[in-house]
């Protein structure tokens, strides 16, 4: 009994629908029927009890292939076979390329992501005969998605707590990212939010540790907080690192929650994602995703899953705020696939919330316009690490030289022009040198 079947000739609502990039010495065809078996009912061989009812309700149905034309000469990805083996006649080894779209009955699975991830991502990715190999997409039925809570803050719940509305909210991420005493760390927390900012973060290098305990920096930082919105009149938000043991994260939410914490963050793909869901589902603040060790996966186009489906992924398990790359930043992607990302923090989900985008890696003041030239609405976190802790001014004033930025940025300003008027500013274009439009 073939795989294969028009999209109308299954139930779409009992599937979750897989697009893949493959790159096979075999014939497409055969390969991607091999994909949808091996990461069903099949294994290499067909095996008694694997009969056709069992195939048609269970295995994973092969639904489109789009032959691409490429010329690969050698396979992309190392693999022990010999490739030989696939030789035609005259002796020469094609390799075919595609993108295919397969079908996963999710009763195989259900609405839990450590077995979605097992199912469209599992051993997919170990098959000598597949030279290249990337899950680029899901698509779910609205049955699916009603399992998912999603984020519970999103956009809105993040400026609901922080009563901003008209423009994108500023961050910092403190540094140095480690090594520092928890009252050095709240009094750089004070002078950034003296400065103005909205969010400030721990770095994703610290969560609990022995000199810096959750407990006492939480307690630390929200009193140097609640100090500083007394004089400025405005509130920030922090975001403390749970990222540990599973069975320790709800034991730090209600540490730093208790000690009057208003965000949460974690770092998703080292914790887990199914990790961060239960937090989502239990956490009484905001949660900030960071997605480092994320590029492992996404980095390469030849193997892993794309950044934009994990952005999706993160969503759907409730990240609030999410790390989707930066905007002309220091990190891998381009300012095109990073905006993709963005619009998964938004695209249709059935009724999940909107998550809020976070642009960081390589931020400072003068890469407000270019932010928002591409981004084209307002909607996300502008975040800086260096960009504002090694201002020459020092935090209070590093914080200070983005917010007037993003004050000339949304006025359509040139910010040479008003850094002028401002000193803090015209202090960071000299230090920083290059501004971005
Ligand atoms: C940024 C950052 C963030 C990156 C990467 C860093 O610091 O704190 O981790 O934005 O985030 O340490 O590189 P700077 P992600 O602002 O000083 O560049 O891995 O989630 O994409």
């Amino acid at each position: 009994m073939s795989l294969f079947r028009k999209p109308s000739e299954i139930n779409i609502e009992d599937y979750v629908i897989a697009t893949y990039y493959l790159e096979t010495p075999m014939k497409i065809e055969e390969a991607a029927e091999a994909l949808a078996a091996e990461q069903s009912s099949g294994t290499w061989q067909r095996v008694g009890y694997e009969t056709d009812e069992l195939r048609e309700k269970y295995a994973a149905k092969v639904l489109d292939i789009k032959v691409l034309d490429k010329n690969i000469e050698s396979p992309s990805l190392p693999s022990a076979i010999k490739m030989e083996e696939f030789a035609s006649p005259s002796g020469d080894v094609e390799y075919n390329v595609a993108i295919l779209k397969i079908a996963f009955p999710y009763i195989n699975f259900g609405p839990k992501m450590p077995n979605l991830f097992t199912a469209v991502a599992g051993n997919v990715f170990e098959m000598a005969a597949f030279t290249a190999i990337k899950l680029l997409d899901l698509e779910f039925p609205k049955t699916y998605l009603k399992e998912f809570k999603g984020p519970r803050f999103g956009i809105k719940g993040t400026r609901d707590v922080l009563g901003v509305y008209e423009r994108p909210l500023v961050g910092a991420i403190i540094k140095p990212c480690v090594g520092l005493s928890t009252d050095d760390l709240a009094q750089l927390a004070y002078e950034g939010a003296k400065g103005g900012l909205d969010f400030i973060k721990d770095d994703e290098l610290i969560a609990d540790t022995k000199y810096s305990t959750l407990k006492e920096r939480s307690k630390k930082v929200m009193a140097a907080l609640m100090r500083a919105e007394e004089e400025t009149g405005e509130k920030t938000m922090y975001a403390f690192n749970l990222t540990d043991r599973v069975d320790r994260i709800k034991e730090l939410h209600d540490i730093v929650v208790g000690n009057g914490a208003n965000c949460v963050m974690i770092n998703v793909a080292t914790a887990g994602i199914s990790a961060m869901r239960v937090l989502a589902e239990y956490s009484e603040v905001p949660i900030h995703c960071h997605r480092d060790f994320a590029p492992a996966w996404s980095r390469s186009q030849y193997v892993g899953i794309s950044a934009q489906l994990l952005t999706k992924l993160f969503r759907l398990a409730g990240a609030d705020q999410i790390h989707i790359g930066a905007i002309a930043g220091k990190l891998y992607e381009s300012d095109e696939e990073v905006l993709k990302s963005i619009e998964e923090c938004a695209n249709d989900l059935g009724d999940i919330t909107l998550s809020l985008p976070v642009s960081s890696g390589g931020q400072w003041a003068g890469k407000t316009p270019v932010n928002l030239r591409k981004i084209g609405h307002s909607d996300f976190l502008h975040l800086s690490g260096g960009g504002i802790y090694a201002h020459p001014g020092g935090a209070e004033a590093g914080a200070r030289s983005v917010r007037q930025a993003w004050d000339a940025t949304l006025k359509g300003i040139k910010l040479e022009e008003y850094a002028k008027e401002k000193e803090e500013l015209a202090t960071g274009i000299r230090h920083y040198v290059k501004v971005l439009y």
